[in-house]
């Protein structure tokens, strides 16, 4: 289900991946609510009072859609004063903030939300799981893109290659965080995108098991 959004008199209608996340993260799914003004929109009850304001909702709407299309240019450039009245505005709405956290399980790794403002970013990290999971956070703008081993030696092959990641792009990570613990860090990130994930090699005998190639990675968006 997708946030799906029209402006009177166009005939057509509209959904955003980027919207419907913003949504999601608020708590945990989109339900269906119709609002009056020209907008009608897939809301859950949270966003509901968010929004719930008459005249606020067509602000509200048009500023997450001019952010979202902000974001790209505001990975590499320093933000606006344009930039930065949106932002002020999304987190007065309570869409946006400081903090994430993050579940860890077998062989999952979920941020909520998956968008916050850049600045110190606080990570509360629980492992649910019930092995030794990590977090390690890289700039990237997908897990695909990050380095791979490809020769047997230390590493399986497919892991991570962490030592191949530029410098500048390796922002962190939590260390080991036993199976049921919780750990808090906190990190300085400016706007783009970062993939999270748990590397750790798991040796039984012979084999290898790698939370990365089981899929434990996921991206956060900066802005
Ligand atoms: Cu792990």
């Amino acid at each position: 289900m997708s946030v799906r959004y029209w402006t009177p008199g166009t005939g057509t209608t509209e959904t955003d991946p980027a919207v419907d996340e913003v949504f999601r993260e608020r708590n945990g799914a989109i339900g269906t609510e119709t609002l009056e003004g020209g907008y009608v929109v897939k809301l859950n009850r949270a966003d509901r009072e968010v929004f719930g304001v008459g005249t606020m909702i067509f602000a509200l709407f048009a500023m997450m859609f001019a952010f979202v299309a902000l974001v790209t240019a505001a990975r590499s450039a320093s933000r606006s004063d344009a930039v930065n009245r949106r932002v002020a505005k999304l987190e007065a709405g309570g869409l946006l903030g400081n903090s994430v956290k993050v579940t860890l399980e077998e062989f999952t790794i979920t941020p909520h939300p998956a968008l916050v403002k850049s600045g110190a970013v606080t990570f509360d990290v629980d492992n649910v799981g019930s092995i030794t999971h990590e977090m390690v956070i890289v700039r990237a703008s997908s897990p695909g893109a990050l380095p791979k081993v490809t020769k047997t030696g230390e590493r399986a092959v497919g892991d991570v290659n962490e030592e191949a990641i530029p410098a500048a792009d390796k922002i962190g990570e939590t260390g080991d965080v036993p199976a049921q613990a919780h750990i808090t860090k906190t990190f300085n990130l400016s706007p783009g995108t970062y993939v999270l994930f748990c590397n750790i090699d798991n040796r039984n005998g012979g084999t290898v098991l790698n939370p990365f190639q089981h899929g434990m990675s996921a991206t956060l968006t900066v802005i």
